[in-house]
């Protein structure tokens, strides 16, 4: 077997000059390696067989990346390892691509089915040693050290590039990246002390939705303000220090503390509540050589601001699924991105869309392509970074996504382990996702379920009748 795939690799389209890239494509392997579970084949071996690559970073450092082609054979360095990687990584070995992936934890979802270097994201070393034994870099979620971006980018091929992982780190450079690309955003105000939050709240009305501006998600680093007696309470929640102490004493005004800072140094965002009649999101993806698609719209609920339910044909007109899209579309030509970018939006009574957030990577809502589309997100994001042609995107069955968090994941894997003649009876088809995290907590993503149905009431009655999801 391994013989077989050191046959396939030539691997990406070499310039002429580029011997010694060519070698360093091989593998180099040593270090803090975690042998891989499902692919026993990648064995780790000592560091003196490494190779260094600096000569041949160089050289792909200056090469245009419109025309190069990584393709199967060869190894895609993952930063991060947690469940995206590891679908990201499932998806891409039947391509026959290899995955060596860097996380903290031992053991990390990606690190059982391809291998890990165990180390903390902003390891400077260990982001070497992924640079090193990978021809390819890309990421999992976008909270990447940026030095440690930085260096990727030097020292190794990083399509994706850092610029939109800097832009969508930051909700007001994300916000005005989005209005830049000609698409709105619900009304927003930057938030650097108590009294901007008062005057954002008085322009904008309330509810509001109060978000710091790096760090957050599921829910984490935001609040929902009904009314005005909420406000010194949240803003004291959320506000690092550094901005509470700007407004507290009256050492320095609320007002003055605000002008003092650009946007970026403004902590929270308050943002207007848009009454929405649904969320929705669209995954788009777009190559290096510039091809774009998108994946149909997932109708999405959150629970206790998690997601909890992926539904696809969204229950919206198809014009505005189509409106969905093509603003996805524009949005990730217009950012210039390379690989995923999901983009969630809230859909409003009058079929205006509205964009909430970017993410530059595969999606929880866009899970149901793995068994519901002709290609899957992870696919597509592999062969988006590797400047395949991009997979087609058509939806082949309706589809509900349900998400397992940790409260859920005993149910569902017993469910799982006897015949299920609800599922039967609705002629609903589940497909379970578990993600192997070690440590189970409530709230925690541990695994997905696509149930794959005629009709997406038939499978929310089934989501319905389980009564696993009552908390
Ligand atoms: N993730 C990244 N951004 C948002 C999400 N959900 C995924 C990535 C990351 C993992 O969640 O795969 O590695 C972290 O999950 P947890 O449960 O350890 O917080």
């Amino acid at each position: 077997m391994r013989d077989a795939y050191g046959m396939l690799k030539p691997q990406r389209m070499l310039k002429p000059d580029e011997g010694t890239a060519g070698a360093g494509a091989e593998k180099l392997r040593g270090g803090q390696t975690q042998e891989a579970g499902a692919q026993g084949g990648n064995a780790v071996t000592e560091p003196a067989e490494r190779e260094t690559r600096s000569e041949a970073a160089a050289t792909k450092a200056d090469e245009p990346s419109f025309d190069r082609v990584i393709a199967p054979g060869a190894t895609v360095g993952v930063l991060g390892g947690g469940q995206l990687g590891r679908m990201m990584a499932l998806a891409g070995s039947a391509m026959g691509y290899r995955f060596v992936s860097l996380d903290p934890t031992q053991d990390a979802p990606c690190g059982q089915v391809s291998p890990q270097i165990v180390a903390a994201y902003d390891d400077i070393k260990a982001a070497r040693e992924l640079a090193q034994r990978a021809d390819v870099i890309t990421y999992e979620f976008e909270n990447v050290d940026a030095g440690v971006a930085a260096l990727l980018e030097e020292e190794s091929y990083v399509p994706q590039g850092s610029a939109l992982l800097y832009t969508t780190q930051h909700r007001l450079r994300e916000k005005a990246a989005i209005e830049a690309a000609g698409v709105p955003v619900a009304p927003y105000r930057k938030v650097a002390s108590l009294a901007d939050l008062k005057a954002a709240a008085a322009e904008l009305g309330l509810p509001a939705v109060l978000k710091t501006v790096t760090g957050g998600y599921d829910g984490k680093g935001q609040a929902v303000l009904r009314s005005e007696d909420g406000l010194e309470d949240a803003f004291r929640r959320l506000a690092p220090e550094r901005a509470g102490a700007a407004d507290g004493g009256g050492a320095v005004s609320g007002a003055a503390a605000g002008e003092a800072r650009s946007s970026e140094d403004a902590p929270l965002v308050l943002e207007k509540f848009v009454p929405f009649r649904c969320e929705i999101s669209v995954i788009a993806a777009r190559s290096p050589r510039g091809e774009v698609k998108s994946f149909p719209p997932a109708e999405n609920i959150h629970v206790n601001n998690i997601l909890h339910l992926s539904i696809v044909p969204a229950r919206i007109a198809e014009d505005i699924q189509r409106r969905a899209q093509e603003l996805a579309e524009k949005l990730v030509a217009g950012l210039n991105a390379v690989g995923l970018l999901a983009v969630e939006m809230f859909v409003t009574e009058d079929g205006e869309l509205f964009v909430n957030e970017l993410a530059p990577r595969p999606h929880n809502s866009g899970h149901y392509t793995m068994d519901a589309c002709a290609t899957s997100q992870f696919e597509q994001h592999v062969r988006a970074v590797c400047n395949l042609p991009l997979g087609e995107t058509e939806l082949l069955t309706p589809v509900v996504m349900v998400n397992v968090l940790g409260q859920h994941l005993e149910g569902a894997a017993a469910r799982f382990c006897g015949d299920d003649k609800e599922a039967n009876q609705l002629g609903v088809i589940p497909k379970l996702h578990i993600y192997g995290k070690t440590e189970s907590k409530t709230g925690r993503k541990m695994g997905h379920i696509n149930l794959l149905c005629k009709d997406t009431a038939a499978a929310l009655a089934w989501v319905e009748h389980t009564n696993l999801w009552r908390n």
